[in-house]
């Protein structure tokens, strides 16, 4: 299943930095009183979030990661170097647990976000540090202590920007493939597809991402199993799969206006938002777009379906709700698609969406 991604990586930080014996001395002269420096902390190992990137797929390359071990203290009171900490960038939506114990130290969800995995050891005295009333010049100093290290095991739940949300066999997967990379299995019966599917959808080519921070080079669609009627109370598949959809910033109802055996697309509407009011209303309240799809297929079909059509778009065009007719086979209406995820995408970010309740 490729919705959970996982990896596991070993991290160690730095060794503290051993403080310094150490006296100061002159040219014929005795020792004239202690002057050795602290060590240096020992590096952190960090992970970051950085948006942009949809797999742990990079970090399977590399298993070991360190951070720099703290300099030694040195004479006439010189602190040693503070070790380098190594900073690991991992995707948005990634779980970070203790392999051995399985707990969960953390999950990174935002863009910068940092969690210290592996603290950097603690330095070490010089004698200075020693110097007190009744000793004057101590000969102790203590070594750096050695840095946290740990076996992790991180798991990536991506968070979806899009989801697809459809009756079986109206065309989400095929969607999916024609706008990802993406390879879901498509075939022409009802659950085709058992679990979530997660593509990529390059949005940029070349230039550089907005400055305002939205992440709009790729926006991550998931394609989630069929809706059936009744899904909401665990009938079909796709009730398993509705928290997904919950997680995502837009939903996308797919419809197939055409279909022979689905309901009249006003009504197959009707029912995706009733299966997803019922499950939550926050679902329900989610901002939408609706993609008819298969348009390739219009001139197989009766007139009065292509009415109904007709003034199913014209009520959602009254409710300002984005739509689109699209066909996977030839392409039709593909890239005007990506444009409009984008775009409603980019709104919502921004949060100039307007909130009315778009229900049908
Ligand atoms: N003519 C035509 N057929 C399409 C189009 N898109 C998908 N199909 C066909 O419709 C059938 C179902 O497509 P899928 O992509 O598997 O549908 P789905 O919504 O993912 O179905 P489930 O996974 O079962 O819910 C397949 O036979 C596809 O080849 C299209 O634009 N035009
Ligand atoms: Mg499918």
């Amino acid at each position: 299943m490729k919705f959970i991604d996982q990896t596991e990586i070993h991290v160690s930080a730095g060794r503290g930095g051993d403080g310094m014996l150490s006296f100061r001395t002159a040219r014929n002269m005795p020792k004239l009183g202690p002057d050795g420096g602290n060590g240096g902390i020992g590096g952190s190992v960090y992970l970051v979030g950085k948006k942009g990137q949809n797999t742990l797929s990079s970090l399977r390359y590399r298993q070991l990661y360190r951070a720099a071990d703290g300099g030694k203290g040195g004479t006439n009171n010189k602190t040693g170097k503070t070790g380098a900490h190594k900073v690991i960038h991992v995707p948005l939506g990634t779980v970070v647990k203790n392999r051995e114990d399985g707990s969960i130290l953390g999950e990174i969800l935002e863009a910068g976000q940092k969690l210290a995995v592996a603290q950097g050891g603690r330095r070490g005295y010089g004698n200075l540090h020693y110097v007190s009333a009744t000793n004057r010049a101590p000969r102790q100093m203590t070594h750096g202590q050695k840095g946290e290290s740990r076996s992790l095991c991180l798991e990536l739940k991506l968070l979806a920007d899009v989801g697809f949300a459809g009756l079986p066999n109206a065309g989400k997967s095929t969607l999916l493939s024609r706008l990802s990379a993406a390879r879901p299995k498509v075939a022409d019966y009802p659950f085709t597809t058992l679990v979530p599917n997660l593509g990529v959808m390059e949005v940029f080519s070349g230039s550089e991402p907005q400055e305002d921070g939205l992440n709009v080079d790729s926006l991550v669609l998931a394609d989630v199993p069929g809706l059936i009627e009744g899904a909401s109370v665990g009938k079909g598949l796709g009730h398993h799969f509705l928290r997904h959809l919950e997680r995502t910033a837009l939903i996308s109802y797919v419809v197939d206006p055409y279909s022979l055996t689905d309901p009249d697309p006003a009504l197959a509407l009707a029912q995706l938002q009733r299966e997803l009011a019922d499950y939550s209303a926050e679902l329900a309240m989610k901002p939408f777009v609706v993609v008819f799809t298969k348009k390739d297929m219009q001139t197989w079909v009766e007139s009065e379906r292509e009415t109904h059509l007709h003034e199913l778009c014209q009520e959602l065009d009254r409710r300002k709700t984005p739509w689109i007719q699209v066909s996977s086979i030839d392409g039709t209406g593909l890239a005007n698609l990506k444009n409009m995820l984008v775009q409603e995408y980019c709104l919502l970010k921004n949060g100039k969406i307007n909130e009315e309740v778009k229900g049908i």
